[in-house]
């Protein structure tokens, strides 16, 4: 702390002075998106009008309020669900499930950008993709679900694989602009 004097348990800021002080990402965000977020750059704000409930510096901690956030979160860690066995013998289409959640809505993903990789393989496809939306599991937030091409998927994806990841991003014109996405769920592959 610099310029900042502590009397009993109120902290004073002084004017233009800066106050340092730590916070846990962990308490607001998943794990796995601040794994993948890289640098996280926070902005932090605070009242100068607190009202301390407990003015005896004896028995109460030094007081600061204020809120932390973070406008630099790059990465979204994805809900997703295939289905248990994936034919890559079969025509038609590999569904794959996305569900939003309290703080990310699934149907901002541009389907134009989203690749399967497998773990063994670990080759990105390729391949045509649609997508539908409706509430896949009835919390009452529309969900997307992407339907693959399966044939292409043969081209790419491999019977020793048993993880899929799901990565693409977001519209950027979406609500939060272009953000990366990733999810991945467990998978037999026959052929
Ligand atoms: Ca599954
Ligand atoms: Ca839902």
């Amino acid at each position: 702390m610099q310029d900042v004097d502590v009397k009993g348990d109120v902290i004073q800021i002084n004017p233009g002075a800066h106050l340092c002080f730590t916070c846990n990402l962990l308490d607001q965000f998943h794990p796995d998106d601040l794994a993948n977020a890289g640098a996280v750059t926070c902005k932090a704000t605070h009242s100068n009008f607190i009202q301390d409930p407990d003015p005896n510096p004896a028995t109460s901690v030094p007081l600061w309020m204020g809120a932390v956030m973070s406008n630099e979160i790059s990465f979204v860690h994805l809900k997703i669900d295939l289905e248990p066995t994936l034919n890559l013998g079969n025509m038609g289409v590999t569904p794959v499930a996305i569900y939003s959640t309290l703080g990310f809505d699934a149907t901002t993903i541009n389907p134009a950008t989203v690749t399967l990789t497998g773990n063994v393989s670990n080759s990105p496809t390729h391949c045509s993709v649609r997508s539908s939306n409706s509430d896949l599991n009835g919390d009452g937030k529309i969900d997307t679900k992407l339907f693959f091409d399966t044939p292409c998927l043969k081209d790419f994806l491999i019977i020793d694989d048993t993880v899929v990841t799901l990565k693409g991003k977001t519209y950027s014109d979406s609500e939060y602009g272009e953000v990366d996405v990733s999810g991945s769920d467990t998978v037999r592959i026959i052929k």
